[in-house]
């Protein structure tokens, strides 16, 4: 059974991404948010990150995922997952089959603003799960939380600590809506980075092979495509740097010379001085003494947390 609701359109994404070049690359320090890196390039690019040898994050959290999972069932006693951010495959399979073993499992609530990337992912869990209801939303978790389906013990799951990628104020503010939409019964699950050696942190962000060189730079590709642009994509390099005041990874593309760039779909042309930088992500550490704090104050009560051996990486089980 799979159904499909659509909040978002290809125009309202095309809108908030003229929105968003306008307003980051004229401001200062330039900036982009995150989240216009996965185009169909980006999302492959992003795919082989998950794989390098220094990219910890992911395989720390399938192996919590993979040895937690059934504990994650029993404590939520949920009959849908929603998953924000719809991701691998590979970890929404393990939450399903545990909740399934639990006997609890009916529905599962991708969510993502990509639509074409959703249905395909979508229908795919649908045809591997013919007795679960498959509830599609194509949605800008940041603004749509209001929308998303009711009903039943929900569990939500932001994994990959793709909330690190707020600041700790866009957090508080996402985690307060999340709050109001979820009620009695409802749980959320969050995996989060834990703070670690600079060295390995800059490692998992700066890689041998720079594939994630390639990845931050695809933003310009997208900006290129999207928006007319002219942005000499080799001409940016990658940098990653450890801010440990904020305790975030963040992410810059520096121009190697002076650059103009013309923004043909904004009629604006923006200038790089050489060595300037564009932050286009942050990446943010948690520490575990801290996040029951960070959630009690947007009104969540946390109940379970596991770490993997290592200590790099944790999951988290919170109820309103
Ligand atoms: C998908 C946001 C969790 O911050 O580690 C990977 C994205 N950026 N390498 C992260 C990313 C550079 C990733 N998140």
């Amino acid at each position: 059974m799979l159904r499909i609701d659509r909040h978002l359109t290809a125009d309202d994404l095309a809108k908030a991404l003229r929105r968003d070049v306008w307003d980051g690359l004229t401001s200062a320090p330039k900036t982009l948010p995150p989240k216009w890196f996965y185009d169909e390039r980006g999302s492959a690019l992003f795919e082989e990150i998950t794989r390098l040898r220094e990219y910890y994050p992911t395989r720390a959290e399938r192996a919590v995922l993979a040895a937690r999972a059934a504990e994650i069932a029993a404590v939520t006693g949920a009959d849908t997952l929603v998953e924000l951010g719809s991701g691998s495959g590979e970890k929404t399979r393990l939450l399903l089959d545990a909740l399934r073993g639990a006997g609890t499992l009916r529905r599962f609530v991708p969510v993502d603003v990509s639509g074409d990337f959703l249905e395909e992912a979508a229908a795919k869990v649908a045809r591997d799960h013919p007795d679960m209801a498959v509830h599609a939303v194509v949605a800008d978790f940041e603004r749509h939380l209001h929308l998303l389906p009711t009903g039943g013990r929900r569990l939500v799951a932001m994994l990959g600590s793709t909330i690190g990628n707020q600041t700790p104020a866009q957090r508080g503010s996402f985690l307060r809506d999340l709050r109001t939409a979820l009620g009695a019964g409802d749980s959320l699950l969050l995996g989060l980075d834990l703070v670690k050696d600079p060295g390995r942190l800059l490692a998992a962000y700066d890689d041998a092979r720079g594939v994630t060189a390639e990845f931050n730079r695809n933003v310009l590709r997208v900006i290129n495509r999207e928006l007319g642009a002219d942005f000499r994509v080799g001409a940016y390099t990658h940098a990653a740097v450890w801010n440990a005041e904020a305790e975030w990874i963040e992410m810059r593309l520096r121009a190697v010379e002076e650059q103009r760039v013309r923004i043909a779909g904004l009629d604006l042309t923006v200038g790089f001085a050489r060595g300037e930088e564009l932050r286009t992500e942050i990446s943010a550490k948690f520490r575990p003494e801290a996040i029951g704090t960070e959630l009690a104050g947007a009104g969540f009560a946390l109940v379970r947390s596991w770490t993997d051996p290592a200590g790099d990486f944790t999951v988290v089980v919170a109820e309103p």
